[in-house]
Formats: structure tokens, sequence, C-alpha cells
């Protein structure tokens, strides 16, 4: 704990002085909670690396330091994990090659580029599916979730748990979104869109009449600043981490997706683990995502309100205008909802359903 409340004093510090006093770069957040179970006996020493895509000050890097900080304190020192973060090592999808084939041990992307492998996954690429947290949070820690989960065996990737990569907003540096029409652009031209490396967000986009560009994580700063595209769609706290407002000028509080985070290790790795140590891990992924997602939620209005501090330009939607996005994107659902199964997106939607109205 000292060394994490240090951390976090000196991250604070540095943030703050950095920015002058006007701006700190993490809201309060939670402090993780205590780490608590047996010390694992001796199972031998690894050095686990993993590799994550986004900044130290998100959600994800301090969830993940939790995670190492559990294995480091319930092996007494035999278990230690590098974290590499800002898509370092690699993007998403290279990550999760490098899982297969051993030279990474753990990553954490989001699930639309891992459908490749779990194809069910793109349940969650499905428009408006998930109206509230609560009800995204009781999917992901659903029987249903889990199965999604075990089906990543066989695949060279251990998938251990879900988090929140969050709501997706519309960001761009072309023209302030309030309807569908604003996003196809009727004669000025559709706006180009970076995309995750999925099929259904490129049908969302097409479908909205922009140019959608699938797109690695990594490369999609540059590429914003270059106006090789003209927006993207990411949660608040993605774009605030990203530095995403430096070279986008409009948001648009679009909510269009909810997108979750799996936390997953090599197989390779995995099988090399003594059987109290792969437990340990489980449970240390589980502990670590039940605290990403109290952090996602903690950082997504407070970041939304730091980008306009910082001068974007975000556009709140009425529940009119969602109902015009969400009308816009029907055809989507009518493509791909065969595709991934009506049993299994009515199963989730039953969840989401029982969910709001308790
Ligand atoms: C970070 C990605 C990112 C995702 C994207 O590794 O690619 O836009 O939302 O958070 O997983």
């Amino acid at each position: 704990m000292t060394r994490f409340l240090l951390g976090t004093l000196t991250f604070a510090g540095v943030a703050t002085m950095g920015l002058g006093m006007a701006h700190a770069q993490t809201p309060d957040l939670s402090a993780p909670p205590a780490i608590d179970g047996e010390v694992v006996e001796d199972h031998g020493s690894h050095t686990i690396r993993m590799g994550i895509g986004l900044a130290e000050s998100s959600p994800q890097y301090i969830s993940s330091q939790h995670f190492a900080d559990i294995l480091e304190e319930r092996s007494e020192g035999r278990l230690t994990v590098n974290i590499f973060p800002n898509s370092q090592l690699g993007d998403d999808v290279q990550m999760m090659e490098m899982l297969q084939t051993g030279t990474l041990d753990m990553s954490y992307p989001s699930s639309s580029p891992a459908t490749t492998y779990v194809p069910e996954l793109a349940a969650f690429d499905l428009p408006f599916l998930l109206p509230t947290r609560e009800a995204a949070v009781a999917v992901m820690q659903s029987d249903v979730a889990q199965g999604m989960l075990d089906s990543f065996d066989g695949t060279g990737i251990k998938a251990l748990a879900f988090s929140e990569n969050g709501y997706r907003q519309l960001s761009n540096s072309v023209r302030p979104v309030e309807t569908p029409e604003d996003v196809g652009g009727l004669d000025m031209g559709g706006l180009t869109i970076r995309t995750m490396e999925n099929p259904v967000h490129l049908s969302i986009w097409e479908t909205l009449g922009a140019n959608p560009t699938p797109m690695a994580f990594g490369e999609l700063f540059s590429a914003m600043e270059q106006g090789v595209v003209d927006g993207q769609e990411n949660p608040w706290s993605t774009i605030l981490t990203s530095n995403f407002h430096e070279v986008q000028d409009y948001g648009s509080e679009t909510r269009h997706v909810y997108t979750p985070f799996i936390m997953m290790m090599s197989e390779r790795t995995w099988d090399r683990l003594d059987p109290a140590y792969q437990d340990l891990v489980q449970e240390a992924a589980r502990q670590s995502a039940a605290y990403e997602i109290q952090l996602a939620a903690e950082y997504d209005d407070w970041s939304r309100n730091q980008l306009e501090e910082r001068g974007m330009q975000i556009t709140r939607l009425n529940d009119e205008q969602i109902a015009a996005f969400q009308e816009a994107v029907q055809p989507v659902y009518d493509e791909w909802a065969p595709e991934i199964g009506e049993d299994l997106i009515a199963e989730i939607q039953a969840i989401a359903e029982e969910t709001m109205s308790n």
C-alpha cells in the first residue's frame, strides 16, 4: 500500500505540477481494495510481461498495477508483473497474436478485435444494446459472458475477466454532430471515422453514411493529427488520457456502444504455472477487473468535463436525438443479429432488462 500510496501521491503531484494547479490528471479515484487472502506457497518464480494499450493515467493501467500488487504480495514476490502501457508492445490485434505464440504473457484488449477468436463477443458491438452501466456490468459478470471467456480455450489465449472500456463517444475535427445526417454530411460528404478492426463497427459507421477506416489504436493520434481521419470513437476517459482533445475539436455524447476489456494470458504462460498460482492469477484478475470498473465509472463524466475545460466542444444529445441514432442504425441489428445469434442477444437483453427493472 505504501508503494501504491507513494505512487499515487507522486503521480498526482507530478500531474498537478506538470499542468499547473488547474488540472489534476485523474479524478479523486477510489484507492484499491485491501489485498487479502492467503500467501500462496512457493511454486517457483515468474516474471510476467503484460502489454496494454492505454496510458499510465488510465483505469486500465491503474487496475493492472493493482493486479500486479496482488500477485506480488500473495506470492511474497515470487510472481511479478511488468506492465508496458501506451501500445508500446503493439496494438490489440498484435498483442493477442503474441499471446498465442508465447512472446508476451498478458494483454488487455477490447472485446471488439477479439471477435476473430470468439465471434459471440460481437454481441457487445451491437449499438445501444446495453442502456446502462449496471446492465453492462451484470452482463459481463453473467454465465453468458463466462461462456464467452471459456470459448477462448484452445486458441492459445486464456481469457480471465471482463472489465470496462466503456461507452463509446464520437469525436471529430470537422463539425459538431447532433444527428445522423451530421455524420453522413449530406452534400458535404461523410466524416472519415477510424474504427476498431471489427465488422460490426464498420457496419455502424457505413450505415450512418460515414467513411469508416479500421486502424490500430496506436496509430490513431497521428492519423487524426495528419488529417488522415476526421474522427474516432472511444470513451471519454480514453479520449482524455490519450490527449485526443489536442487534435479533435468536437465531441458528441452518443454512447453508441458499450465495449468491454478482456484481461488475457498466454496459454503457454498459464500452463507453466502451478495450479495454485493459476488460482491466484484468476482471483487477482477478477478482483482487479472489479476495481477497473469502479475506476472507469469514476473517470467517465469527470473526463468529459475535463475535455470541455480543455476546449473540446461537446454536444450532449437528448433522448430524441439518441432515438434518431438508434433508428438510423437499426439495419445493423437486421444484418448482424442472425450472424451473432438471436438467442444469445435475447439472453443478454433479458439480463439487461432484469437489472434495469430492479
Ligand atoms: C486500447 C484499445 C482501445 C479501443 C480502441 O488497447 O481500439 O479504440 O477502444 O481502448 O482497446
